[in-house]
C-alpha cells in the first residue's frame, strides 16, 4: 500500500514489472529511465547476469512534485525464473500497481501463462488480489510475435493491451502511464487523495507527464 506522509507532504508509490523470464522488464525499466527528466530521477539499480537475466530485481526511483506535494514512484522488475520466488514475493509486497511483460513470440505462450498463474497465485497469497494489473505484450518488433487476435488476454476477453518493443523505447511510456493512472485510481478509493492532499488525478497525471518523456504518443498521456 502507498505511504502518504501528511506532514512531510509526500506520497510513496510501488510499482512492479513481472513477467516471464527474457520478456523485458528490465528493458521497459531502461527505456524509462532514458525518458525520465534527469533531475527527477534516481540511480537505475540493476543486477543482471551475464546471460541477460535478472539475478534478484531493478529498481527505478522517480521523484517530482505537483501542487506543493512530493511524489515518489519507485519502480521494481521481478526476476521472472521460477527458481527467484522468494524475490517476486518480497518484491510483489506492497505494491500498488503491476506491470505484467508478456512476450509475444509463439513460443512463449506457456510462459506467459505460467508466469502469470504465479502472478495471481502470488497476489492473493499477499492480499493484494486486487491491486490493479496493466498486460504489455512486448517485442511487437520481432517476425515470430503473434498477431493481437492470437494474444492470450488472460482470462478476461476484454482486457486492454498495451503494445511495446521495450528495446527501441516504443510502447514504454503509455505502459508507465496507463499503469501510475491506474494505481491512482485504485488508491484514490481509500485514501481519498483529492480530499486530502488537495490534488486530483488530472493535475497529478499532467505534473507526471512534464517529468516523463512523451515519445510523440501525447494523445494517450493525459486520457
Ligand atoms: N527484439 C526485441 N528484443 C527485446 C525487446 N525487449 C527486450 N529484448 C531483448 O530480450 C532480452 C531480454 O530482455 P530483458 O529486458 O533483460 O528481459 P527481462 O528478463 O524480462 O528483464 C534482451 O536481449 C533484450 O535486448 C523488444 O522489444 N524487441
Ligand atoms: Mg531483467
Amino acid at each position: 500500500m502507498a505511504q502518504v506522509d501528511f506532514a512531510e507532504r509526500q506520497l510513496t508509490l510501488k510499482l512492479v514489472y513481472y513477467g516471464p523470464p527474457l520478456s523485458g522488464k528490465t528493458s521497459n525499466l531502461r527505456a524509462l529511465h532514458g525518458a525520465v527528466d534527469k533531475l527527477n530521477r534516481g540511480r537505475l539499480m540493476t543486477l543482471d547476469t551475464r546471460d541477460d537475466r535478472t539475478l534478484f530485481f531493478d529498481l527505478l526511483p522517480i521523484f517530482f512534485r505537483a501542487s506543493g506535494f512530493s511524489f515518489r514512484i519507485k519502480v521494481y522488475t521481478v526476476p521472472g525464473q521460477p527458481v527467484h520466488e522468494a524475490t517476486r514475493k518480497v518484491v510483489l509486497a506492497g505494491s500498488d500497481g503491476v506491470v505484467f511483460v508478456a512476450d509475444s513470440r509463439r513460443d512463449q505462450r506457456e510462459a506467459n501463462r505460467a508466469s502469470w498463474k504465479n502472478l495471481v497465485a502470488n497476489m492473493e497469497a499477499l492480499g493484494i488480489p486486487r491491486v490493479p494489473v496493466v498486460v504489455q505484450y512486448n517485442k511487437r518488433d520481432l517476425p515470430d510475435a503473434m498477431s493481437l487476435a492470437e494474444l492470450d488476454r488472460f482470462d478476461d476477453a476484454g482486457r486492454t493491451i498495451e503494445e511495446a518493443s521495450a528495446k527501441q523505447g516504443h510502447g514504454v511510456v503509455p505502459t508507465f502511464f496507463a499503469m501510475v493512472g491506474r494505481a491512482w485510481d485504485f488508491l484514490d478509493v481509500d485514501l481519498r487523495l483529492a480530499d486530502k492532499l488537495g490534488i486530483d488525478s488530472a493535475a497529478f497525471r499532467k505534473a507526471l507527464a512534464e517529468h516523463i518523456g512523451v515519445q510523440g504518443e501525447p494523445g494517450r498521456i493525459l486520457g
